[in-house]
């Protein structure tokens, strides 16, 4: 097993897709958590200037999708045919495109207000549909097992609830979805004794 070392800062977020894979796969990692004034004196050491990042072995990975998609095709959960796997990834994708256009970094908290409520007005229903009706009446996103894409459902989806509490409300089966993941042997566990942060 490789030696993985996972670094982001004491949050959920982009790093938390890459936990929910260590988690339900039983893979031991170490989850190094930064401070703010750590990361801007390492900041300009790492590849691309940007964490999450991924060491295994020594070798540097970024992008979190990048780090999702390799530990998901570690471990089973990217999908069971090249097929599947560009499903599950369209997905990811899909939900990415929109977590993407939040103004994460924005200080000014009224336009960051403003940008989000458009957002959660304008864009968020289609998504919401449009996974609904993919997911229809199966358990899981793709194929007949767990992937990666619900892990990253149920993760986004969380980040959004805590902005807009009633986000997915009227969307049961995504609801019921995240309740399965969250069910799961090893995410379980890892919900209950994860450090707590907001996002
Ligand atoms: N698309 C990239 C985004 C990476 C990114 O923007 N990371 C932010 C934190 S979520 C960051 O490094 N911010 C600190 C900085 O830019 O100095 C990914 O998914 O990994």
């Amino acid at each position: 097993m490789p030696n993985y070392k996972l670094t982001y800062f004491n949050l959920r977020g982009r790093a938390e897709i890459a936990r929910y894979i260590f988690a339900f796969s039983g893979i031991k990692y170490e989850d190094n958590r930064l401070q703010r004034a750590d990361w801007l004196t390492i900041k300009s050491t790492i590849p691309f200037e940007k964490i999450p990042i991924l060491e295994v072995d020594g070798i540097i990975l970024h992008q979190s999708l990048a780090i999702g998609r390799f530990l998901a095709k570690e471990t089973g959960l990217a999908g069971k045919t090249h097929l599947e796997q560009a499903q599950v990834d369209a997905i990811v994708d899909s939900i990415d495109d929109f977590i993407s256009l939040f103004p994460w970094g924005e200080e000014d908290e009224d336009a960051k207000r403003a940008i989000q409520n458009n957002l959660f007005s304008n864009l968020a229903p289609g998504l919401l549909r449009n996974l609904e009706k993919y997911l229809g009446e199966n358990e899981w996103f793709v194929g007949n097992s767990v992937t990666w894409a619900d892990f990253y459902w149920d993760v986004s989806s969380s980040t959004l609830i805590v902005l807009k509490p009633d986000f997915a409300q009227n969307y049961p089966k995504l609801l019921a979805l995240k309740d399965r993941v969250q069910a799961l042997p090893g995410i379980s566990e890892w919900i209950k004794e994860r450090p707590e942060t907001v996002m």
